[in-house]
């Protein structure tokens, strides 16, 4: 039996829609989060699916609402499984709160339990909303490559509705990896900055910092593919530069990288600060943003920095590219070429005009390119184009 799908042609209509995706520090929760709060302040209803709270999800906003996933303790199961709650939880919420779009994020299980679920509406008869998947990264360059969950990802991606990817080198990946023929729409990840709250002075006292040092900041989960040791080598190159700091925002644990900073005796230079809310103060005391990453369908970090008139380092690795223009907002270096990283930050660091002219461009380009007035309007106007063709 065809899937019937709830939504009738009316474009001026605001939307329901389901957001499913990650909770926890991650680029690709905290842009589902964000694409959902702008969506309910343009009177859309929106409801998050999720095993937890996300992160930045501010559940007191009007037209946001959240749905908990409750994973079975069942002792039969040695791994705990979070695909069928969902699923189910997906086909209760689409039915209760009549939804037109089901949004996931991230491939993984989300997209699978979007198929499994619009199978079972499809079989009961029962009306189910038009999945959308946005494709984050680590779901592609990663687990894609995976062979024992390879065809799943395949299988799920192309029986979405509608397929959208953070960057045209995500896109090229995915369909290079996983040989995809269904359509996929780029739409680039947005940012809105908060307005900073504290005075960047205090917080370089605040940090141990002086206002003549040359601060660069990296902002993380510091998963391996962020190459942090990358970042501490490049911090002992210039060790004899005692202005220039490292301030680490770290979105998880530090300690695994705590002796290899101690080795290469760079202590005194590192701050690190974990689990940190309000980025926009600390991003608004520094002087640079710099980025190591291996692989990088995007970079939410390097967005987030540039966002505040900073410029950016960072690896020419994925989608990066995409979003710092080399010479322009910052520049680009090979992975793993710290060599380059610690020259160009040692330079920087004693022509604070030039940060400063690479940072306003940084600034103008996160505004031009990659504000949630630009992005927001994309995603719905993929939607009600899914919503026409699909019918
Ligand atoms: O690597 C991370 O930071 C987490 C990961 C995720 O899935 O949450 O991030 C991916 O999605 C972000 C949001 O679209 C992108 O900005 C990141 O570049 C991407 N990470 C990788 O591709 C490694």
């Amino acid at each position: 039996m065809q899937t019937r799908h709830i939504t009738q042609i009316n474009t001026k209509k605001k939307l329901s829609i389901g957001i499913v995706c990650y909770p926890s520090v991650g680029g690709s929760g905290i842009v589902a989060t964000q694409l959902g709060s702008e969506l309910a302040r343009l009177g859309h209803k929106v409801h998050f699916i999720s095993y937890g709270a996300p992160f930045k999800l501010d559940i007191e906003q009007a037209n946001i609402f959240f749905h908990q996933v409750d994973v079975s303790g069942y002792e039969l199961f040695k791994y705990p499984d979070y695909t069928l709650p969902l699923a189910v939880k997906m086909l209760d919420i689409s039915r209760k709160y009549k939804l037109d779009i089901l949004h996931v994020h991230y491939a993984v299980p989300h997209a699978t339990a979007a198929l499994l679920a619009k199978n079972i509406a499809s079989k009961e008869g029962i009306p189910f909303p038009h999945v959308v998947t946005t494709l984050h990264g680590t779901d592609i360059t990663l687990l894609g490559r995976d062979k024992s969950v390879m065809p799943v990802i395949k299988y799920s991606i192309e029986s979405s509705c509608g397929v959208t990817a953070v960057s045209k080198s995500l896109k090229k990946d995915t369909q290079k990896v996983l040989k995809i023929t269904h359509d996929i729409e780029v739409i680039h990840n947005f940012y809105t900055p908060k307005i900073p709250t504290k005075n960047p002075d205090a917080v370089r006292a605040s940090l141990g910092i002086k206002n003549t040092d040359f601060l660069a900041i990296h902002l993380s989960n510091l998963r391996a593919v962020k190459r942090i040791p990358d970042l501490l080598e490049i911090v002992a190159k210039i060790k004899d530069k005692k202005h220039i700091k490292l301030l680490i925002l770290a979105g998880g644990d530090f300690e695994q990288y705590r002796s290899h900073a101690k080795k290469l005796g760079i202590e005194k230079q590192l701050i690190v600060v974990e689990n940190v809310q309000a980025i926009e103060d600390y991003i608004n005391a520094a002087d640079i943003g710099i980025y190591t990453s291996g692989e990088e369908s995007f970079g939410m970090g390097i967005l987030e920095t540039m966002s505040y008139g900073k410029p950016v380092l960072a690896s020419r690795a994925g989608g990066v590219p995409e979003v710092v223009k080399d010479n322009e907002t910052g520049y680009l270096f090979p992975i793993g070429d710290t060599a380059s990283f610690a020259q160009k930050l040692k330079e920087l660091s004693s022509d604070m005009e030039l940060v400063k002219t690479l940072g306003n461009a940084a600034q103008k380009r996160a505004i031009a390119l990659f504000s949630a007035e630009k992005i927001v309007e994309r995603y719905l106007a993929y939607y009600k184009k899914i919503i026409k063709e699909k019918k």
